[in-house]
Protein backbone atom coordinates (compact mmCIF):
# COMPACT_ATOMS: atom_id res chain seq x y z
CA UNK A 1 0.00 0.00 0.00
CA UNK A 2 1.42 3.45 -1.14
CA UNK A 3 1.65 5.73 1.68
CA UNK A 4 -0.91 8.21 0.04
CA UNK A 5 -3.56 5.01 0.85
CA UNK A 6 -5.79 6.42 2.49
CA UNK A 7 -6.58 3.96 5.75
CA UNK A 8 -10.71 3.80 5.70
CA UNK A 9 -12.95 2.49 8.94
CA UNK A 10 -13.47 -1.05 7.45
CA UNK A 11 -16.94 -3.02 8.47
CA UNK A 12 -15.86 -7.00 8.20
CA UNK A 13 -18.79 -9.48 8.10
CA UNK A 14 -20.47 -12.07 6.21
CA UNK A 15 -21.96 -11.90 2.81
CA UNK A 16 -25.62 -11.89 3.90
CA UNK A 17 -26.88 -9.06 6.11
CA UNK A 18 -27.54 -10.54 9.41
CA UNK A 19 -26.32 -8.13 12.36
CA UNK A 20 -24.64 -6.31 9.83
CA UNK A 21 -27.69 -4.69 7.97
CA UNK A 22 -27.87 -1.50 10.36
CA UNK A 23 -24.21 -0.47 10.68
CA UNK A 24 -23.46 -1.35 6.62
CA UNK A 25 -26.38 1.11 5.75
CA UNK A 26 -25.98 3.60 8.71
CA UNK A 27 -21.89 4.21 7.39
CA UNK A 28 -23.36 4.05 4.07
CA UNK A 29 -25.37 7.35 5.33
CA UNK A 30 -22.54 8.97 7.02
CA UNK A 31 -19.92 8.40 4.91
CA UNK A 32 -20.66 7.44 1.40
CA UNK A 33 -20.03 4.76 -0.57
CA UNK A 34 -16.39 5.13 -0.79
CA UNK A 35 -15.51 6.55 2.73
CA UNK A 36 -15.50 2.93 4.61
CA UNK A 37 -15.30 -0.33 3.56
CA UNK A 38 -17.67 -2.93 3.26
CA UNK A 39 -15.48 -6.55 3.61
CA UNK A 40 -17.38 -9.36 3.26
CA UNK A 41 -15.64 -12.31 5.01
CA UNK A 42 -16.73 -16.11 3.75
CA UNK A 43 -18.15 -17.66 7.04
CA UNK A 44 -16.77 -21.18 6.31
CA UNK A 45 -13.19 -19.68 6.11
CA UNK A 46 -13.99 -17.66 9.03
CA UNK A 47 -14.82 -20.76 11.21
CA UNK A 48 -11.91 -22.00 10.33
CA UNK A 49 -9.79 -19.60 11.96
CA UNK A 50 -8.17 -20.50 15.26
CA UNK A 51 -9.76 -18.87 18.69
CA UNK A 52 -7.23 -17.20 19.87
CA UNK A 53 -6.95 -16.92 23.82
CA UNK A 54 -4.85 -14.42 25.54
CA UNK A 55 -4.59 -15.67 29.70
CA UNK A 56 -1.33 -14.28 30.09
CA UNK A 57 -1.60 -10.66 28.30
CA UNK A 58 -5.37 -10.12 28.43
CA UNK A 59 -4.89 -6.48 26.51
CA UNK A 60 -3.48 -8.56 23.42
CA UNK A 61 -6.98 -9.06 22.99
CA UNK A 62 -7.76 -5.36 22.04
CA UNK A 63 -4.16 -5.02 20.96
CA UNK A 64 -3.24 -7.79 18.70
CA UNK A 65 -6.01 -10.01 17.79
CA UNK A 66 -7.53 -10.37 14.19
CA UNK A 67 -10.87 -10.85 15.56
CA UNK A 68 -11.59 -9.25 19.11
CA UNK A 69 -14.47 -11.59 19.70
CA UNK A 70 -14.15 -14.03 17.55
CA UNK A 71 -17.03 -13.16 15.93
CA UNK A 72 -18.40 -10.64 13.23
CA UNK A 73 -19.53 -7.64 12.82
CA UNK A 74 -16.18 -5.76 13.53
CA UNK A 75 -15.53 -2.79 12.87
CA UNK A 76 -11.62 -1.34 12.11
CA UNK A 77 -11.12 2.09 12.66
CA UNK A 78 -8.84 4.29 10.83
CA UNK A 79 -6.21 4.59 14.26
CA UNK A 80 -5.89 0.91 13.90
CA UNK A 81 -8.61 0.06 16.68
CA UNK A 82 -10.92 -2.50 16.62
CA UNK A 83 -14.29 -2.59 17.55
CA UNK A 84 -17.16 -5.24 18.13
CA UNK A 85 -20.88 -5.41 18.79
CA UNK A 86 -23.04 -4.38 16.09
CA UNK A 87 -25.40 -1.89 18.03
CA UNK A 88 -22.94 -0.38 19.44
CA UNK A 89 -21.17 0.14 15.51
CA UNK A 90 -24.35 0.55 14.33
CA UNK A 91 -25.09 3.92 16.71
CA UNK A 92 -21.17 5.25 16.18
CA UNK A 93 -21.91 5.01 12.57
CA UNK A 94 -25.15 7.17 12.97
CA UNK A 95 -23.45 9.26 14.67
CA UNK A 96 -20.73 10.20 12.49
CA UNK A 97 -22.86 12.54 10.71
CA UNK A 98 -23.57 14.55 13.69
CA UNK A 99 -20.80 17.21 13.43
CA UNK A 100 -20.47 17.21 9.82
CA UNK A 101 -21.85 19.98 7.98
CA UNK A 102 -24.82 19.58 5.85
CA UNK A 103 -22.84 20.26 2.53
CA UNK A 104 -19.91 17.61 3.25
CA UNK A 105 -22.49 14.69 3.54
CA UNK A 106 -23.40 12.58 0.94
CA UNK A 107 -26.62 13.92 -0.91
CA UNK A 108 -28.57 10.53 -0.03
CA UNK A 109 -27.73 11.45 3.86
CA UNK A 110 -30.76 11.10 6.06
CA UNK A 111 -30.68 13.14 9.38
CA UNK A 112 -31.73 10.90 12.63
CA UNK A 113 -30.96 7.43 11.58
CA UNK A 114 -29.86 7.52 15.37
CA UNK A 115 -32.06 10.37 16.88
CA UNK A 116 -31.01 12.69 19.09
CA UNK A 117 -33.67 13.19 21.03
CA UNK A 118 -33.56 10.90 23.52
CA UNK A 119 -37.11 9.51 23.97
CA UNK A 120 -37.21 8.60 20.38
CA UNK A 121 -33.60 7.48 20.81
CA UNK A 122 -34.69 5.19 24.09
CA UNK A 123 -37.49 4.28 21.60
CA UNK A 124 -34.75 1.99 19.48
CA UNK A 125 -32.65 1.54 22.22
CA UNK A 126 -35.18 -0.16 23.32
CA UNK A 127 -36.11 -2.39 20.26
CA UNK A 128 -32.47 -2.69 18.94
CA UNK A 129 -31.99 -4.32 22.35
CA UNK A 130 -35.62 -6.55 22.32
CA UNK A 131 -34.27 -7.98 18.62
CA UNK A 132 -30.92 -8.76 20.15
CA UNK A 133 -32.60 -10.60 22.90
CA UNK A 134 -34.88 -12.88 20.91
CA UNK A 135 -31.38 -13.75 19.11
CA UNK A 136 -29.96 -14.58 22.25
CA UNK A 137 -32.83 -16.21 24.09
CA UNK A 138 -34.17 -18.51 21.43
CA UNK A 139 -33.62 -22.40 22.47
CA UNK A 140 -30.59 -23.91 20.21
CA UNK A 141 -30.79 -27.42 22.07
CA UNK A 142 -29.09 -29.97 19.77
CA UNK A 143 -31.56 -32.51 20.07
CA UNK A 144 -34.34 -31.83 17.57
CA UNK A 145 -37.05 -32.44 19.92
CA UNK A 146 -35.81 -30.75 22.82
CA UNK A 147 -35.35 -27.83 20.82
CA UNK A 148 -38.82 -27.71 18.99
CA UNK A 149 -40.77 -28.64 22.66
CA UNK A 150 -38.43 -25.50 23.75
CA UNK A 151 -39.58 -23.21 20.81
CA UNK A 152 -43.23 -24.18 21.24
CA UNK A 153 -42.89 -22.65 24.27
CA UNK A 154 -40.80 -19.28 23.16
CA UNK A 155 -43.30 -18.42 20.60
CA UNK A 156 -46.37 -19.29 22.51
CA UNK A 157 -45.78 -17.94 26.29
CA UNK A 158 -42.09 -17.11 26.07
CA UNK A 159 -39.63 -14.02 25.30
CA UNK A 160 -40.31 -14.10 21.77
CA UNK A 161 -43.88 -13.72 22.29
CA UNK A 162 -43.45 -10.88 24.79
CA UNK A 163 -40.75 -9.22 22.18
CA UNK A 164 -43.02 -9.29 19.43
CA UNK A 165 -45.84 -8.02 20.93
CA UNK A 166 -43.72 -5.35 22.30
CA UNK A 167 -42.69 -4.19 18.80
CA UNK A 168 -45.92 -4.83 17.32
CA UNK A 169 -47.13 -2.27 19.73
CA UNK A 170 -44.71 0.05 19.46
CA UNK A 171 -45.64 0.41 15.58
CA UNK A 172 -49.07 0.17 16.21
CA UNK A 173 -48.37 3.22 18.72
CA UNK A 174 -46.26 5.24 16.12
CA UNK A 175 -48.46 4.78 13.33
CA UNK A 176 -45.83 2.92 11.30
CA UNK A 177 -44.56 2.12 8.97
CA UNK A 178 -41.25 2.62 11.22
CA UNK A 179 -40.62 2.89 14.76
CA UNK A 180 -40.49 6.42 14.57
CA UNK A 181 -43.54 6.83 12.06
CA UNK A 182 -42.33 8.00 9.26
CA UNK A 183 -38.60 8.26 10.01
CA UNK A 184 -36.38 5.55 9.51
CA UNK A 185 -34.11 4.53 12.37
CA UNK A 186 -31.51 1.47 12.85
CA UNK A 187 -34.23 0.24 14.69
CA UNK A 188 -35.97 -0.19 11.57
CA UNK A 189 -33.24 -1.96 10.08
CA UNK A 190 -32.79 -4.40 13.00
CA UNK A 191 -36.44 -5.13 12.54
CA UNK A 192 -35.96 -5.84 9.33
CA UNK A 193 -32.53 -7.85 9.75
CA UNK A 194 -32.10 -10.25 11.71
CA UNK A 195 -35.28 -10.05 12.98
CA UNK A 196 -37.81 -10.00 9.90
CA UNK A 197 -35.16 -12.08 8.35
CA UNK A 198 -35.24 -15.00 10.56
CA UNK A 199 -38.90 -15.55 9.46
CA UNK A 200 -38.83 -14.46 5.58
CA UNK A 201 -35.52 -16.89 5.26
CA UNK A 202 -37.63 -19.52 7.07
CA UNK A 203 -34.20 -19.11 9.75
CA UNK A 204 -36.71 -19.71 12.75
CA UNK A 205 -37.70 -23.62 12.52
CA UNK A 206 -40.04 -24.48 15.21
CA UNK A 207 -41.71 -21.42 14.87
CA UNK A 208 -44.36 -21.28 12.46
CA UNK A 209 -45.25 -19.05 9.64
CA UNK A 210 -48.93 -18.10 11.18
CA UNK A 211 -47.24 -16.82 14.28
CA UNK A 212 -45.25 -14.16 12.60
CA UNK A 213 -48.75 -13.25 10.24
CA UNK A 214 -50.14 -12.15 14.05
CA UNK A 215 -47.82 -9.10 13.95
CA UNK A 216 -48.89 -7.07 10.89
CA UNK A 217 -47.52 -3.81 11.70
CA UNK A 218 -43.61 -5.80 12.68
CA UNK A 219 -44.60 -7.19 8.33
CA UNK A 220 -45.56 -3.77 7.30
CA UNK A 221 -41.94 -2.43 9.09
CA UNK A 222 -40.04 -5.23 7.44
CA UNK A 223 -41.63 -4.40 3.77
CA UNK A 224 -41.25 -0.68 4.11
CA UNK A 225 -37.57 -0.50 4.97
CA UNK A 226 -36.79 -1.53 1.50
CA UNK A 227 -38.75 0.97 0.05
CA UNK A 228 -37.08 3.65 2.31
CA UNK A 229 -35.11 6.11 -0.59
CA UNK A 230 -31.99 5.61 1.69
CA UNK A 231 -32.09 1.62 1.46
CA UNK A 232 -33.12 2.17 -2.59
CA UNK A 233 -30.02 4.03 -3.03
CA UNK A 234 -28.11 1.70 -0.43
CA UNK A 235 -28.97 -1.03 -2.89
CA UNK A 236 -27.61 0.36 -5.79
CA UNK A 237 -24.38 -0.38 -4.98
CA UNK A 238 -25.10 -3.39 -2.24
CA UNK A 239 -26.97 -6.17 -2.81
CA UNK A 240 -27.97 -6.59 0.90
N1 LIG B 1 -23.38 -9.45 20.15
C1 LIG B 1 -22.69 -9.60 18.90
C2 LIG B 1 -22.99 -10.98 18.34
C3 LIG B 1 -22.14 -11.28 17.12
C4 LIG B 1 -22.43 -12.66 16.56
O1 LIG B 1 -23.05 -13.52 17.18
N2 LIG B 1 -21.98 -12.88 15.31
C5 LIG B 1 -22.23 -14.11 14.61
C6 LIG B 1 -22.92 -13.82 13.29
S1 LIG B 1 -24.40 -12.96 13.45
C7 LIG B 1 -20.91 -14.77 14.25
O2 LIG B 1 -19.90 -14.13 14.06
N3 LIG B 1 -20.93 -16.10 14.06
C8 LIG B 1 -19.82 -16.85 13.59
C9 LIG B 1 -19.10 -17.58 14.64
O3 LIG B 1 -19.40 -17.37 15.83
O4 LIG B 1 -18.23 -18.41 14.28
C10 LIG B 1 -23.11 -8.48 17.94
O5 LIG B 1 -24.27 -8.00 18.01
O6 LIG B 1 -22.28 -8.03 17.14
Amino acid sequence: MSSATKILPTLQYFQFRGRALASRVALFNSLGKDGWVDQRVSLPRFKKVPKVMYPDAPVDRVRTADYITNNLPQLNLECGTKFSQSHAIARYAAKLSWDVPAHQLPEHHIPNLYPKNAKHALLVDEAVAIVDQILLLTPKDEDAATRAKNRQAYHTTGFLRVAMELLEGRLEVSGGPYLLGKDLSIGDLYIRAPLGDLFDLGQFDGVPREFYESFPNIQKCCSAVPEHPLLKTYHEHYTN
